[in-house]
């Protein structure tokens, strides 16, 4: 993309509103524009962002086994009746009339309308255990949203939903969302801890927070050291095999814990060394609940003896919104943003420091055609801003590479490269460059 041709309003100055740096740099960088308190347009960097995550997200549950649909942002509250959960949810629940009366809301979460598919659509043991996903806009209006995308009352989630035969068999489908969701936050670069958690308006008995670790994190932790310095399992993993062993490794022997909850039990678990006290975002939460809403509204399958079985049935949830506000939290510096490669919205920053020269045009144009058509996305600066203003510019995006190219180092056929996260810099050919960047860092 060149940068001429480009909607990307950057902010001057910092925006007032904004109480935590990826809110202001996401302000500043224009990702995303706030049009009501709490409800934001993705601006094409910010969107960029939001369908990278979303794709890890989704490539992520799919290797678990999950299957991807799409139910709709608006529900019937018919279905919400018959759970017993219209009434309880309360003002948080944007609830809509349409022309023939018919009470209608914005979804919060989907558990209800997942279950009357299920229950419609299928009959027999013979149809489960399945796993049901979705990545789609949810409304919650929460009181005080706050911190951008953080804390929205409209915000993109995936939440995938698991439908068993047993309590045995509903825990190997929870497990397999333990080791998913993981995988998903380490390919985003991010440290995620597992917590147990509280299940709050979703009900059931066993359920887990993933935390990031960031200092502006909403909640107060305390967690075992060897957690955070653990590796999430590879893309070996195999699904199908047993996680029983990996789920406990992250859950049993390591610790983690919340203010909510006892330090004492914490204290008890871990060496006094290795505890670490930290803020935390919660940007996945996964539930197990049993029949909670399948007794409530008759979901039940025909056993092999011919009996019916209510079925057993959890919650997945991820805030794929949150994330982008989440991984700037844990990866930027004083300059802006530092994109991890995997979610970057562009991978290369083109620099031209003399925008209308012919050599310097040409040894540009040349970078950004080879780069292009090898899958590399570039961004190029093409416009006769000054250089200082250029390079700012490229520091506050944080793409992870940047290429500057200018006629003093063309004179002597060389180009510099610079690596975003560690402010290394090379100089090099054009070729040599181009080369770097799809090796690799
Ligand atoms: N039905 C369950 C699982 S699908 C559920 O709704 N879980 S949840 O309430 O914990 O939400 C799932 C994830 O959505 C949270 O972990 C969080 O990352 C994200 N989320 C929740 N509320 C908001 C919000 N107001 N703004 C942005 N993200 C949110």
């Amino acid at each position: 993309m060149r940068l001429s041709e480009y909607f990307l309003p950057i902010l001057r100055e910092d925006p007032k509103e904004a109480e935590i740096v990826s809110h202001r740099l996401m302000l500043r960088t224009g990702m995303v524009r706030q049009s009501s308190a709490g409800i934001y347009s993705w601006l094409p960097l910010g969107y960029r962002v939001l369908r990278k995550i979303e794709q890890i997200v989704r490539e992520e549950q799919d290797r678990s086994g999950a299957i991807e649909m799409l139910m709709p942002t608006i529900q019937s509250a018919d279905i919400w009746r018959e759970s017993g959960r219209y009434d309880d949810y309360g003002k948080e629940m944007l609830r809509i009339t349409d022309r023939h009366d018919r009470d209608m809301l914005y979804g919060p979460t989907n558990e209800e309308l997942v279950t009357e598919i299920f229950r419609d659509s299928v009959k027999s043991y013979r149809d489960l255990p399945r796993n049901l996903y979705h990545i789609q806009w949810k409304f919650r209006d929460e009181i005080r949203p706050r911190f951008g995308v953080m804390r929205g009352r409209e915000f993109l989630m995936k939440d995938a939903y698991s439908f068993d035969l047993s309590p045995e068999s509903a825990r190997i489908s929870y497990n397999k969302m333990f080791v998913a969701y993981l995988r998903t936050f380490e390919r985003m670069g991010l440290k995620s801890i597992p917590m147990a958690a509280d299940t709050g308006p979703i009900g059931g008995d066993l359920s887990h927070e993933f935390i990031v670790l960031a200092d502006t994190g909403e909640s107060q932790v305390y967690c075992d050291r060897d957690l955070i310095e653990r590796e999430a399992p590879g893309e070996d993993v195999d699904f199908n095999a047993d996680l029983s062993p990996i789920i406990e490794s992250w859950t049993s022997k390591y610790a983690a814990t919340d203010e909510k909850h006892d330090p004492k039990q914490f204290e008890a678990q871990v060496e006094i060394e290795n505890r670490v006290t930290a803020r935390g975002i919660e940007v996945g939460h996964i539930f197990y609940f049993g029949t909670k809403y399948t007794e409530a509204m008759n979901c039940r399958v025909q056993g092999p003896d011919g009996k019916l079985i209510p079925v057993e049935c959890g919650s997945y949830g991820i805030g794929v919104s949150r994330l982008a506000g989440a991984i700037i939290e844990a990866s930027h510096d004083e300059a802006g943003i530092i994109w991890p490669d995997s979610v970057a919205p562009y991978n290369v920053a083109l620099i031209n420091l003399k925008a209308g020269d012919a050599e310097t045009d040409a040894a540009c144009n040349d970078l950004y055609a080879k780069l292009g058509n090898t899958g590399v996305d570039v961004l190029y600066d093409d416009t006769d801003e000054r250089a200082g203003a250029k390079f700012a510019a490229m520091d506050l995006l944080g793409l992870p590479w940047q290429i500057i190219v200018g006629p003093r180092g063309l004179k002597q056929g060389e180009v510099e490269l610079k690596r975003r996260a560690t402010g290394e810099r090379q100089t090099l050919t054009p070729d040599a460059a181009f080369n770097r960047i799809v090796d690799g860092s």
